[in-house]
């Protein structure tokens, strides 16, 4: 296969590279921030709009699932939060005349960062089928165009019902109620590349798939591990929990192959000896190889168990199921295995030792440099075997902690979006609609991207998100979606899956989390549950971007009316009108949300209950917390390659890119860059500032390339590179999954370097 040329842009991307940073924050995230909103927004929006977020009667920030603190008196200052604030309330628009102007053909050509930053959608637009031209197209008939091909389905089955974590509890509930009236559990979501790894870990060991701890949980903790993760970048918010940890006596285990900036040092903004000096945060720094962390807590649990006293054997009596199976396992563990997977030193895993010892409550906090890999699962039950092994579960200062990343990534789960939904659920819905909802399994993002390239699905909708440059294997899911009869995007902003397209394709504008929603009752608000289990409300105060927007689940109502016609049993219309219908609706399906209009109303919300964290109780299949026994895995790298992980910058979220730097690792103006440790590189003969083509290497004989990467010498872990995602999805197998979870392991691909054509 050639080389493909990168895509024509007017943005060059030419990285220019100095040190990386050791601290992060201070007064250059304020002074960056604001110069991205002034540029999107103007000064008087940016001020009337940042001080709006997280606001008890303000809107919830779109920028990431870290909980608020309870109390607050400012609004919170996060250079990211208000990045991505500035990305939706922007004053750029797309509007009919720019599809006028630019054809597909044109638009598929841009970079995503282009097309992100010509602003919001304005209009619902159709491409007919053969068409160059997007033209704007009624709401009317956009709902016909959809039921019409809905209904020349063979079963509902062949049409996917895409969801990203922006989406509201409101319209998440709406949409697969939807799903499952027309009659398919269809419903993967962007949780599915994200942290399915983490709900399924913890669904089967501790009974409930998300974490155990509250906020106050971090200020009463001994000690805090931090494994796969970068909060400096896209959780800035936690560092400020984890300053007030340490100020508490807490202290810090960084577990990562990459010194993550906001890690080693925080300058917190809200301080102003934070804007200065700062503090420092990480006290034993585990540089670690990728993959590495099932053997490193294994070993852990090891030598926790040869040490005399060290188990909490009361809490193991009562409270698990298969200690000595796990122990006997455990025992076995080997030093020189160990120092292999993990690239440690015996000392850097003694002192860790030392630390967790000394702690009476500890956390494990992790997002995708533990979810990501082939086998994060079994990872991530030997994390809940080593806080099981000393109670730490269920206790306050203790617990599972992982940090979700979307808004509301959370809360579109607790609401039914899952492709594989518990007999319970659908029970209940059945119960309270009469209907009976179809109870086989539906695809997840994996299964639906094979089944729309096998023809074996034939309508695609998403209700957000940006599925082509999200997903893995970008060259096979472009195919995939081409092969679609349709393709839908309910949306904010252009992206590149409305450019990649069915036979025919619609762009549904929606409202943002920042604009005002009024509907035949009034104004409206809708609710979001964050990463730790805190269900609250949120109220757009801004006016709509365009007059012609409408609300997501006005949105799905009107699809639902238009797609099921008489055969419908749900209100749609009652639930357009007031949202405090669709509460009292979710309020009897879903548990824990017993009067529900009433409790969001209080300020700040109200917590979800956790049954581990609450009562020790373990609603698992054995009505006890589960030890597990996994074999320890780790990434096998072949002579003369690299293992890659696919990361985020700091001037992104997710697919979307606010700009071409990344301060805290010392890259500016571009994004085409691979981080190789120099001793690595000078093994594979590459030099700082040379350009390499990345080769993935998987058993399918499918050459995937990603062509033109700056070698940039970096302290990473020996063996392990990393780059930038999206521009390498392209070399994530689509098969190369975790087990159990399914999820694209877009943290462990192996790659070799070849000079690019043109170096
Ligand atoms: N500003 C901003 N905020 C965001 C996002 C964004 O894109 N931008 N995205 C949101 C979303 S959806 C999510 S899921 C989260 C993502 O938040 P993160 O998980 O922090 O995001 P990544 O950039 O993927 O970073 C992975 C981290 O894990 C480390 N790592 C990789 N592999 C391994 C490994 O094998 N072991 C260990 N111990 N560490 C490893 C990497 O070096 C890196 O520090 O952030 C959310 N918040
Ligand atoms: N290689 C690699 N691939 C990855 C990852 C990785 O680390 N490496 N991370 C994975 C992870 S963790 C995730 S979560 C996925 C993310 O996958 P997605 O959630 O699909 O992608 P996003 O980039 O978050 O979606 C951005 C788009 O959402 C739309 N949008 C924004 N706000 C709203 C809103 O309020 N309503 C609606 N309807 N639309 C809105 C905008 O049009 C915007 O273009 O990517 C995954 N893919
Ligand atoms: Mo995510």
């Amino acid at each position: 296969m050639a080389t493909k040329p990168p895509k024509a842009d007017p943005v060059q991307d030419a990285p220019e590279v100095t040190e990386p940073r050791h601290a992060a924050a201070g007064l250059p995230a304020i002074g960056h921030s604001l110069r991205m909103a002034h540029q999107q927004m103007g000064v008087r929006r940016t001020a009337l709009t940042l001080l709006r977020v997280n606001q008890k009667d303000g809107f919830d920030c779109p920028g990431c699932a870290w909980p608020e603190p309870e109390h607050r008196h400012t609004a919170e200052f996060c250079e990211n939060g208000a990045k991505a604030v500035a990305e939706e309330a922007t004053l750029r628009r797309v509007t009919p005349e720019f599809f006028a102007a630019h054809p597909v053909s044109d638009l598929n050509r841009r970079s995503g960062y282009w097309l992100g930053q010509q602003g919001r959608l304005t209009h619902p637009m159709y491409l007919p089928e053969g068409a160059d031209h997007y033209e704007p197209v009624t709401w009317e008939r956009a709902f016909d165009i959809v039921a019409e091909e809905i209904t020349a389905l063979d079963s509902p089955d062949e049409a996917v019902f895409y969801t990203s974590g922006r989406t509201s509890n409101e319209a998440a509930f709406l949409y697969q109620l939807f799903a499952r009236e027309l009659g398919t559990n269809n419903l993967p979501d962007c949780s599915n590349m994200c942290h399915e790894s983490s709900g399924s870990a913890l669904s089967e060991t501790i009974g409930v798939g998300k974490g155990s701890v509250l906020l106050e949980d971090l200020y009463k903790a001994d000690l805090i591990i931090v494994a796969g993760q970068n909060p400096g970048t896209n959780h800035p918010r936690m560092l400020s929990a984890l300053e007030k940890a340490k100020a508490n006596g807490a202290k810090i285990i960084t577990v990562n192959p990459l010194p993550e900036a906001g890690l080693e040092r925080f300058k917190n903004p809200q301080t102003p000896k934070g804007l200065t000096t700062g503090a420092a945060l990480t006290d034993l720094f585990l540089q670690i190889r990728l993959g590495g962390d099932q053997a490193l807590f294994r070993l852990l649990n090891k030598l926790i168990l040869d040490t005399e006293g060290a188990v909490d054997e009361l809490f193991v009596r009562e409270h698990t199921h298969g200690f000595e199976e796990f122990a006997k396992t455990a025992r076995a563990a080997d030093w020189d295995d160990t120092l292999t997977a993990t690239g440690l030193t015996r000392a850097d895993i003694e002192q860790a030792l030392e630390m967790v010892l000394a702690s009476r409550s500890v956390i494990v906090c992790w997002a995708m440099g533990l979810t990501q890999h082939k086998h994060s699962v079994p990872t991530i039950r030997e994390i809940v075997n080593f806080l099981l092994l000393r109670g730490n579960i269920g206790r306050p200062g203790a617990g599972v902690c992982p940090v979700r990343g979307h808004s509301n990534v959370q809360g579109d789960r607790t609401m039914g979006i899952f492709e594989r939904p518990s007999a319970a659920f659908l029970d209940a819905l059945e119960s309270e609609f009469g209907f009976a909802p179809p109870r086989h399994h539906g695809y997840d993002t994996v299964r639906a991207i094979r089944a729309l390239r096998d023809g074996d699905a034939k309508v695609f909708f998403a209700m957000g998100g940006n599925f082509v440059s999200a997903s893995p294997d970008t060259d096979v899911t472009e195919a995939a979606m081409r092969r679609a009869r349709l393709t839908v995007h309910v949306s904010t902003k252009l992206n590149r899956s409305h450019v990649v397209t069915g036979a025919r394709a619609l762009i549904l504008p929606t409202l943002g989390r920042t604009e005002r929603d009024v509907q035949a009752s009034g104004e409206q608000f809708v609710t979001v549950e964050d990463s730790m289990g805190m269900v609250h409300a949120s109220r757009g105060r801004l006016a709509p971007a365009s007059p012609y927007l409408l609300s997501e689940p006005a949105i799905v109502c009107r699809l639902a009316r238009r797609v099921l016609g008489d055969r419908t049993v749900v209100p749609w219309e009652d639930f357009e009108k007031d949202y405090a219908t669709i509460r009292d609706r979710i309020a009897r399906v879903v548990p824990g949300f017993e009067d529900f209009n009433r409790r969001v109303a209080h300020p700040g919300g109200f917590a979800l209950p956790h049954a581990p964290r609450d009562e020790r109780r373990f609603p698992t299949a054995t009505g006890k917390a589960n030890f597990t026994a996994a074999p320890v895995e780790h990434p096998k790298l072949p002579e003369g390659r690299l293992l890659l992980q696919t990361l985020r910058s700091h001037d992104q979220y997710n697919t979307t890119i606010y700009g071409l730097d990344d301060r805290y690792r010392g890259i500016t103006g571009g994004r085409r860059v691979i981080l190789v440790n120099p001793d690595d590189a000078h093994a594979l003969g590459v030099t700082d500032g040379s350009y390499v083509d990345l080769i993935s290497e998987w058993n399918d004989g499918v050459e995937r390339r990603a062509p033109g990467f700056r070698v940039v010498h970096y302290p990473t872990a020996r063996g392990c590179a990393a780059a930038y995602y999206p521009e390498t999805n392209v070399l994530v197998p689509l098969d190369a999954t975790a087990d159990t979870s399914n999820t694209p392991a877009s943290k462990s691909v192996v790659i070799r370097l070849e000079q690019s054509a043109t170096d």
